[in-house]
């Protein structure tokens, strides 16, 4: 090992790589060797275990021997790719002499590169360097699939997806989730008056004001044009209507103003709707339609306005 395996690598900060070895000294000189490049290490000596943490969601880089316990390293590999949250885990298989066939088989399953015992610090790196390129340009285009590109809030697409696990998720443990629905008041009148720019202004400052009302677990999507909407798992109807009467105050707060310093002032309506105890509106097209009626009463009612 020469000197610059020490060095940390700086490029791969924030990269999480998960190594399985059944042998607790090979684990042991492995993520050492790793954690000093840089990455953050989660470590198990048997793919159950590996598994289990692959499902939390958090592992970018899968490092794992072939004997790894009862499950081989071979079928981890399987099962992670054949699982749609983890298949996109980048996984390199350590494999021993006389481990061809079953490399050969890692391969097929899914294993994406190898490396070969006595492994090779430097290799490693290397191999680890080319893996977060790979990581990195996934994530990137997976934002970018999931993103509005004017405001930066979820599309619609990933909205739905969010909104789908989190109602079922809410209907299997029992706890609540709710919505609401926010559309700007008289928006054609601001292009119309102040132009299309300044009507996109509006929509990025907005979403802006909303997001800074919003807890980790919400997320914000944009449905269409000047149309939005807040899931909120946990939420009961009323912490949904106290979030949705912060987000309209939110808007209402905002000072945006033309080029020329005319002020443009902007307002929402609001739309909650709530999966309550024994109710069972659990599907999310339901969940949307409601609270698209109760925004509907609040536009009916004055605008402005948080509809229950
Ligand atoms: P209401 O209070 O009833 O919601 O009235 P409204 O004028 O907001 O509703 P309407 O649905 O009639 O108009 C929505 C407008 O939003 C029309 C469209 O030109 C504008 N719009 C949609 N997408 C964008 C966008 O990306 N940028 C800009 N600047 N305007 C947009
Ligand atoms: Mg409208
Ligand atoms: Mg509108
Ligand atoms: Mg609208």
């Amino acid at each position: 090992m020469n000197s610059a395996d020490f060095q940390t690598d700086m490029t791969s900060e924030a990269i999480s790589v998960l190594i399985c070895e059944s042998s607790s000294v090979q684990l042991r000189i492995l993520s050492e060797a790793v954690r000093q490049a840089g990455y953050s290490v989660q470590t198990a000596n048997k793919a159950e275990d590996a598994l289990t943490l692959l499902q939390m969601g958090t592992v970018d880089i899968f490092l794992t021997g072939i004997e790894v316990g009862a499950v081989s390293g071979l079928e981890a590999c399987w099962s992670l790719k054949a699982n749609s949250e983890t298949e996109s885990v980048y996984t390199i298989v350590i494999t021993a002499s006389g481990e061809d066939r079953r490399l050969e088989e890692s391969l097929d399953a899914g294993a994406d590169d190898f490396i070969r015992k006595p492994v090779n610090m430097t290799e490693l790196r290397a191999r680890l360097r080319a893996a977060s390129r790979l990581v990195r340009m996934q994530k990137q285009f997976k934002r970018l699939a999931e993103t509005d590109a004017l405001t930066g809030a979820a599309n619609r697409r990933a909205f739905m997806q969010y909104l789908e696990i989190q109602s079922q998720r809410a209907t299997r443990d029992d706890i609540p989730l709710s919505v609401v629905m926010i559309d700007l008041d008289h928006f054609k009148s601001v292009n119309d008056t102040h132009g299309h720019a300044t009507g996109d202004t509006v929509l990025i400052e907005a979403v802006k004001s909303i997001q800074a009302c919003l807890r980790d677990n919400d997320m914000l999507g944009r449905l269409g044009g000047e149309e939005f909407c807040v899931i909120l798992p946990g939420a009961g109807l009323f912490s949904a209507g106290i979030a949705g009467e912060r987000i309209r105050a939110a808007v209402e707060a905002m000072t945006i103003s033309t080029d020329e310093g005319v002020p443009v002032p902007v307002t929402a309506s609001l739309g909650v709707a709530s999966l309550t105890d024994g109710d069972l509106i659990s599907a999310p097209d339901t969940l949307l339609q409601t609270a698209d009626v109760a925004l509907y009463r609040a536009k009916e009612t004055g605008r402005n306005k948080v509809w229950l």
